[in-house]
């Protein structure tokens, strides 16, 4: 059965690195990663052939079609179409967004990487579906992003678009409190799970202080106001 977009839950935003995950395999990390709590998982390929992308792209599909748990790949639309993954994240060198809507149809989740409001509004504009901050703290994982967005820049994004926004760069159970309580809906996690020795507890422990953070807001105490009080 098709998910619902509007229901998919970005708290805790899983996206997989083999390299980094300290010889486990990706079917480890995601079913570990689960049990503690992660709510969304992309599998992010950067060197593996298509049709070894593919055939690991199918198991990890069943696991987390199991637990209703939404697919994301990074990149590669031709993937996510023949495993009929649940979507793609792009980023701004990536296939043009339009061209990737109409590749994949209404159905079908797509989040763009952002690093500013303008970016923001454009994504938003063209039918994204979420978006990813990236990078909100420059990071060793990809040490080509030097320009790094900053809590302080979460809500000027936050108030350019409706969409949902996940941040994405050095994220981990130390900043994921401040960054959901300065306006994201969810932090996007590769080292601080993955290569860490109890993949489970890293998951939970970060995932709790994502909903810490999200139980403020639900009652009633806006982010704005909560910067103000600490
Ligand atoms: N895009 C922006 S930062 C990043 C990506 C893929 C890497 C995030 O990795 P980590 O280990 O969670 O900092
Ligand atoms: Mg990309």
């Amino acid at each position: 059965m098709a998910m619902n977009k509007a229901l998919v839950d970005y708290s805790l935003y899983l996206v997989t690195d083999r390299k980094l995950s300290r010889g486990r395999t990706n079917i480890e990390i995601i079913s570990a990663a689960v049990e503690g709590g992660a709510t969304i998982v992309q599998l992010r390929e950067k060197e593996l052939d298509t049709r070894a992308f593919y055939e690991q792209g199918l198991k990890v599909k069943a696991i987390l079609d199991a637990r209703h748990i939404p697919l994301i790949i990074n990149d590669r639309i031709d993937i996510a179409m023949a495993l009929d993954a649940d979507g793609v994240h792009i980023g701004q060198e990536d296939m043009p967004l339009n061209v990737a809507r109409k590749l994949l149809g209404p159905e079908k989740i797509i989040g763009v990487s952002v690093i500013n409001p303008r970016e923001a509004q454009t994504a938003e504009a063209g039918g994204a579906d979420y978006l990813g901050l990236s990078p909100i703290f420059v990071t060793a994982t990809k040490p080509e992003l030097t320009n790094q967005i900053g809590l302080e820049g979460i809500p000027p994004i936050r108030r350019a678009v409706r969409i949902p926004l996940v941040g994405i760069g050095s994220m981990n159970e130390t900043n994921a409190y401040d960054a959901i309580s300065a306006g994201l809906d969810g932090v996007a996690v590769i080292s601080g799970i993955v290569s860490r020795e109890n993949v489970r507890e890293a998951a939970r422990m970060i995932k709790a202080e994502v909903m810490r953070a999200k139980g403020l807001y639900l009652n009633g105490v806006t982010p704005g106001e909560l910067r103000r009080d600490q």
